[in-house]
């Protein structure tokens, strides 16, 4: 880094390992701020253990979930932004009127607390007044059962169990709706519509076990360090067994450059750390479709040289379309891909040189491949990349989507999709008697703009924070207003709630952490991480409030108020979650004996043909596919334009805001910044610490984020990043993924001016 670049405020480059004392002081201050100490310790000891609860943090598994205590920064963080001492009181709330609370940023409002009481809104005294559960279940009832069915949206957060979610499908669709936007829709659904086309099955395909085995890790568009930071334990070992580790990313993050895993009591003793990636490619944003398929056209150029690098055998009895496919790579020239990626033919060869020698690859990814205009022929040509050297069903190998929510996957197993299939509907009706409706309901960009259209009427929201993790602020935030029901079940405070539409009520619920008592006895829910694993979770903490209820009793009390001729015992099921899982086993394939086998330490795997080489398409087969041209996104003209990427910082989980620093990237107390490369500073003019307005640069369109600071950072040219979801602003909402709905948060063409102000300041100046 240029070391004359004058100092600005808050930006101060970080030159030390990820992971380390850093870690373990971040956790420190977590838990000083959050929680009383006394809990802690005890609290953070059984996350992930075989009778306590699942990591709300992410979805990475843990060793048969027996392990001794692993200790994650960011894991940390979520148990005590769960597990805080804090309270949003009714007195808080009389004494705030919603006005003023929505001049408060994402972190104030989530940092009040959490909430304690049901709570309805009030217009009279604009503020948020607590009312007993049954009335709030009644009045719901009684808005919903004045709507058609397509008016109401039902919305998902990733975080909720399968029993909560089986049973909020089961509402909707006794209701008679499809509506189901959920989070997966802004995230991995480029991955859950790809990879059923690809393989037959929407979900990655290695277990924890392969990465004993695997001799070549490509890693793509995540950023482990922060996001999935029981991943870096994993990384660690197989750097340190020599395993090389291939890092494609426009940004260097330090966590895959070097970590010193704070589990590791010589690193940690002597200060030292391990180096992550082999090689660290800085591919441009969006560029990653034609990196991979300049690694594929390099195999088959090899392959023609010398033989043995495709997978021959594997291609003809496993698979359809390698020709096409072929013929594509063939035809796209290396030009194209060079400017496209970024990277150089040589560099690309090289990485096709070390896939063509390992016997046992696996390919991680994450966001940097799904949220772009063409996501899921991304995921689709991953999969290609690993079909042409037999890399599916075979241990070491696989397919390997860095699933977001911890449970967003056991969301989408267990019926929380806007495109359900015929035998899960027969399967309902069955069990029932009721008749599901058929019809495709909206996913959640089209659910958003239903509530635009005023088609929509109602929105439920079990947990997330819909309108702030949405595209287009500007028009998302107004549209929560508009409409006649908003229902936020939730444990803290956030914008989205306080976007009060006609009537909104507030349902705290309890989180993962707490102890949910029925009339059974104490109950445990269950989760399937990002590798089809099944366990349970049961919290043991004082639950935050006396008037809390766990999400199955709140999904239920709604659903019984809605549903005057209901054909499901709503309250039998609550009372026992067991009959619950019965139900979800009877509904749902691949829950045989689910009750019995959660019961075991580490639970169980879901079906996963494609592990055994058996492919659920329609041919049988796996099925490569092509990828016309270089281009993941529009490609709009203009030396100015750039490529945004939306980040996550450090210190954030999703909407939530846990702190003001993204440590690793050098950022303190701010988060009003955009990383931009020096070299496409020097050409746009503009310095290090220059005030600046981002404008999206796509026709048509004049979304803008004002007084943004510039900070040079090693990012690849012509990409520039921001964070999430200050920028949200600038994602048009019809800037999406056409096949799968996902919007492309990670190639958003924009323009960067100096401010004006800026401007007249520096000709003062001269
Ligand atoms: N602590 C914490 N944990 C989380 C979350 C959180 O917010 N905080 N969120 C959870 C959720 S819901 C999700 S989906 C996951 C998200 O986990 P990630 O997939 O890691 O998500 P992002 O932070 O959006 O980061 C994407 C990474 O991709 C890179 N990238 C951006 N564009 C491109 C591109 O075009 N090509 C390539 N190759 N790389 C690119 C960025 O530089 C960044 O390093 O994490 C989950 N876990
Ligand atoms: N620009 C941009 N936008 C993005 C992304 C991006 O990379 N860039 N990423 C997208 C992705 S991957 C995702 S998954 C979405 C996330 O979208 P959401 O899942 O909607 O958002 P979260 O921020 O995870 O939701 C936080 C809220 O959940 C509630 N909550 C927390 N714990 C619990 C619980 O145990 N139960 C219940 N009921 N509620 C709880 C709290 O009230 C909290 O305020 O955002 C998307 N938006
Ligand atoms: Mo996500």
């Amino acid at each position: 880094m240029n070391n004359k670049r004058r100092a600005v405020p808050g930006v101060r480059p970080y030159d030390g390992p990820a992971g380390g004392w850093g870690a373990l002081k971040a956790t420190a201050i977590a838990v000083r701020t959050q929680m009383d100490a006394f809990n802690a310790p005890a609290t953070l000891m059984r996350t992930n253990q075989p009778d306590g609860f699942d990591c709300p943090g992410c979805a990475w598994p843990d060793k048969e979930h027996k392990s001794t205590f692993q200790f994650c920064e960011n894991g940390a963080k979520a148990v005590t932004w769960e597990a805080t001492s804090k309270r949003v009181t009714p007195e808080f709330l009389a004494a705030n009127t919603v006005t003023s609370l929505l001049s408060k940023s994402d972190f104030e409002l989530e940092g009040y607390g959490r909430l304690t009481h049901p709570l309805v809104y009030d217009r009279a005294s604009d503020t948020l007044r607590p009312l007993p559960w049954e009335e709030a279940f009644r009045r719901i009832g009684e808005t919903l059962r004045d709507m058609a069915p397509d008016e109401v949206e039902f919305y998902t957060s990733g975080r909720a169990s399968n029993e909560a979610a089986w049973l909020f499908q089961l509402f909707a669709r006794e209701l008679g709706t499809n509506n189901f936007p959920d989070c997966s829709n802004m995230c991995h659904e480029s991955t859950s519509v790809g990879l059923p086309q690809s393989i037959g099955i929407g979900k990655g395909t290695v277990s924890l076990e392969d990465f004993d085995d695997t001799e070549l890790v490509l890693s793509i568009g995540h950023n482990p360090g922060t996001n999935h930071p029981r991943m870096m334990g994993t990384l660690h070992e197989l750097a340190r067994r020599g395993v090389p580790v291939i890092v494609f990313n426009p940004l260097r993050e330090r966590a895959l450059e070097r970590f010193a895993d704070p589990q590791d009591i010589i690193e940690m003793a002597t200060l030292r750390s391990t180096n992550i990636a082999s090689t660290y490619y800085q591919v441009k944003a969006g560029g990653d479709a034609a990196a991979l398929k300049g690694i594929g056209k390099a195999l088959l150029a090899m392959e023609q040289a010398q033989g043995k690098v495709l997978d021959h055998p594997f291609i003809e009895q496993h698979t359809q379309g390698f020709e096409a496919f072929a013929d594509d790579l063939r035809q796209t020239a290396w030009h194209e891909i060079e400017r496209e990626s970024g990277l150089t033919r040589q560099e690309l060869e090289q990485v096709a040189m070390l896939y063509a020698r390992s016997n046992a690859t696996i390919i991680t990814y994450g966001m940097g491949i799904t949220q772009h205009n063409k996501g899921t022929s991304n995921v689709r040509l991953i999969a290609d990349l690993l079909l042409m050297r037999g890399n599916i069903g075979k241990p070491g190998a696989g397919i390997c989507p860095l699933r977001g929510h911890s449970n967003v996957q056991g969301n989408r197993t267990v019926g929380i999709t806007e495109k359900p299939g015929a035998e899960f509907l027969a399967n309902l009706q069955r069990v029932f008697g009721f008749t599901p409706p058929q019809r495709h309901g909206h996913d959640a960009v089209k659910a958003l703009q239903a509530m635009i259209d005023g088609e929509a009427r109602a929105l439920l929201c079990l947990g997330g924070n819909f309108a702030v993790a949405m595209p287009d602020s500007e028009r998302a935030f107004p549209a929560m207003q508009k409409l006649d029901l908003s229902v936020h079940v939730g444990t803290k405070l956030n914008r989205s709630h306080l976007l009060v539409a006609k009537q909104t009520f507030l349902l705290p619920c309890l989180g993962r952490t707490e102890l949910d008592i029925q009339e059974s006895g104490r109950q445990s829910i269950t989760v399937e991480d990002s590798m089809s694993m099944v366990h349970a979770s049961s919290g043991k903490l004082r639950p935050a409030s006396t008037l809390l209820r766990s999400e199955p009793a709140i999904v239920a009390g709604m659903a019984q108020a809605a549903l005057p001729e209901t054909r499901v015992d709503w309250m039998g099921l609550v009372a026992d979650y067991d009959k619950i899982r019965d139900l979800i086993e009877q509904t749902v394939p691949g829950f045989d004996n689910y009750n019995a086998r959660i019961r075991r330490p580490g639970g169980f795997r879901m079906p996963l043909p494609p592990t055994r080489r058996v492919w659920p398409t329609p041919t049988g087969k796996a099925m490569f596919s092509v990828f016309n041209g270089v281009h993941e996104n529009t490609q709009v003209e203009g030396d100015d334009v750039l490529r945004m990427i939306t980040l996550r910082s450090h210190d954030q989980y999703n909407t939530t805001i846990y702190a003001m620093d993204d440590r690793y990237r050098g950022i303190f107390g701010r988060r009003d910044v955009l990383f931009m490369n020096e070299q496409d500073m020097a050409s746009l003019k503009l310095e290090h610490g220059d005030r600046v307005d981002i404008h999206t640069a796509l026709p048509g369109s004049d979304l803008r984020l004002e007084d943004i600071t510039v900070v040079a950072y090693t990012i690849a040219r012509g990409s520039v990043g921001a964070y999430y979801p200050e920028a949200n602003v600038l994602v048009p909402l019809d800037y999406i993924d056409r096949e799968s709905g996902t919007p492309s948060y990670k190639s958003v063409p924009v323009r960067v001016r100096l401010r004006s102000k800026e401007i007249l300041a520096k000709e003062s100046i001269r």
